[in-house]
């Protein structure tokens, strides 16, 4: 009986670690090291825990980390992998349009020592994360918007590319054929890539990357370039991102919200419940059209992860296994 196996059957069960069925499938000597591991609380590092199915990306994250490259570039090289896939139809090359047919991204970083950058209504660059931190790290800015981004991008040496692949331009076509000019939200459409990681000296960095609500209305911005809503990292106390209807996400400061939840106390996936109680529990809010969800990292490793609804998943590279967990929801109907 490993100890990793029994913390994950702990988050996973959501906010208790007791006497868990594995626990109790255990034998009496292996019940003591798990409890004598348990209150030593030795740190789970390095670690990488992601949003949705991205396990290509959180392998990239953990050998980058393993190669010895910094957490911050590790979390940048993992997002890559999902911004350069055309076939991902939410984030980077390929991402689904607004509804006037322009793929428009948007980034942040974060690292350890609270420094930040992002980039909002980026075109023609696939690679926003390294956009973003670039911004962080080579600007005396936060933040860079549209053609300001798209020209500091190229000044940096990043290509100019048509992000529109045919696949999301057949996608769009049939949309607009039904299309009504109001916000289309469906549970389908949220796949933003978020990726948190801490390195082997507990070092925290964290990145979140879309392409946003497919069919957007032109010029809008969703939470994922936001800190403190679609991402943050405090490396005293761990980290947080969000993938899913952004405007919701923002509205309760998601991210940072789970944060400080974290630092009062409460573990990962309690702190990932309550932020998705704000959003549910406010008068007159109707959740059943869109789907958040959240994962989070403390400052030990541990993990959680919760949404809206059914159908969000986490990724986590833990002890050498790069796994996909089914989060549990809120809505049970
Ligand atoms: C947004 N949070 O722009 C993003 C949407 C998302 O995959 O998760 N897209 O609101």
């Amino acid at each position: 009986m490993k100890r990793r196996k029994f913390i994950k059957s702990a988050s996973l069960g959501g906010v208790a670690v007791g006497l868990s069925a594995t626990v109790l499938a255990c034998n009496d000597s292996e019940i003591k090291e798990i409890a004598k591991k348990e209150t030593t609380k030795e740190p789970i590092w390095p670690i990488v825990i992601a949003t949705w199915n991205v396990h290509r990306a959180t392998q990239e994250t953990w050998d980058a980390m393993q190669a010895g490259h910094q957490v911050l570039d590790a979390v940048e090289a993992g997002c890559k992998i999902e911004e350069a896939d055309p076939k991902g139809q939410s984030v980077g090359k390929g991402g689904l349009p607004d509804r006037d047919g322009n793929v428009t991204l948007d980034a942040c970083i974060m690292d350890h020592l609270g420094n930040c950058g992002s980039v909002v209504y980026l075109q023609n660059i696939t690679h926003a994360i390294t956009v973003a931190k670039s911004v962080m790290q080579d600007t005396p800015h936060v933040m860079l918007a549209g053609k300001g981004a798209e020209d500091y991008a190229l000044s940096i040496g990043l290509k100019r590319e048509n992000l529109l692949t045919e696949a999301s331009k057949k996608a769009w076509e049939k949309w607009k054929e039904e299309a009504e000019y109001k916000p289309i939200i469906n549970i389908e459409n949220h796949d933003t890539i978020g990726l948190l990681a801490i390195d082997k000296d507990g070092t925290i960095s964290g990145g979140c990357t879309t392409s946003g609500l497919a069919y957007k209305m032109g010029g809008r911005v969703g939470d994922s370039p936001i800190i403190g809503s679609g991402l943050f990292v405090d490396n005293e106390v761990g980290a947080a991102v969000a993938t899913g209807m952004g405007e919701e996400v923002v509205k309760t400061v998601g991210s940072f919200l789970i944060v400080e939840l974290m630092r009062q106390g409460m573990s990962p996936q309690q702190a990932c419940e309550e932020a998705i109680s704000r959003i549910v529990n406010k008068p007159g809010k109707n959740y059943e059209d869109f789907q958040v969800g959240y994962v989070a990292v403390n400052k030990k490793g541990e993990t959680g992860y919760y949404s809206i609804h059914d159908g969000f998943w986490a990724t986590i590279y833990a002890d050498g296994e790069n796994k996909n967990y089914a989060s549990s929801f809120f809505n049970k109907k």
